[in-house]
């Protein structure tokens, strides 16, 4: 996709299932991204490239998503001065525990915007991005209110069937 404003990172392929959660989300609301797979460990010094060029891309914000010791939100926050947004993914021996402590608890001065684990943190990371897009960008802004509007209305809907 050309132009992307968000640019998704994650560790490796496996934690796709996970990251269309945000893919979702940002694609409802007519967000140009592009995904890419990069690891903090694995492929250390295209993280980094790939991190440092997004800015004069024009990316406006990063989404990373890994598990285990996950380096990679932190790895890329120290490569640009975007805002970056880690997703913690779960699974493993302690399901997801220690990638949220690892991107949640990064040491003052370079911080990363930490979801919670799994799909509800993928989901959040696009809507994240939303709000912080919205800020320069009165369509988004109008789109956020309207989803905001109807998710209250599910829930109304919902009280209302409970109570017939
Ligand atoms: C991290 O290690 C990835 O983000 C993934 O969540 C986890 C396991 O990776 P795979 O062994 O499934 O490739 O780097």
């Amino acid at each position: 996709m050309s132009n992307p404003l968000v640019l998704i990172v994650m560790g490796s392929d496996s934690d796709l299932p996970t990251m269309e959660e945000t893919a979702k989300i940002l694609t409802d609301f007519g967000v140009p991204f592009e995904m890419r797979i990069s690891s903090a460990h694995r492929s250390p010094k295209r993280t980094a490239q790939l991190a440092a060029e997004a800015s004069g891309r024009g990316v406006q914000l990063i989404i990373a998503a890994a598990g285990m010791a996950a380096h990679l939100a932190g790895v890329i926050a120290a490569e640009t001065t975007l805002p970056v947004i880690g997703v913690p993914m779960g699974g493993g021996a302690l399901s997801g525990i220690d990638a949220l402590y690892a991107m949640v608890q990064m040491p003052g001065g370079i911080p990363v915007a930490t979801m919670a684990i799994g799909k509800a943190g993928a989901k959040n990371a696009g809507l994240f991005a939303i709000q912080i897009l919205a800020l320069q960008h009165p369509d988004l802004a109008a789109k956020f209110v309207a989803y905001r509007d109807k998710m209250a209305a599910e829930v109304e809907q919902k009280d209302a069937a409970l109570q017939a």
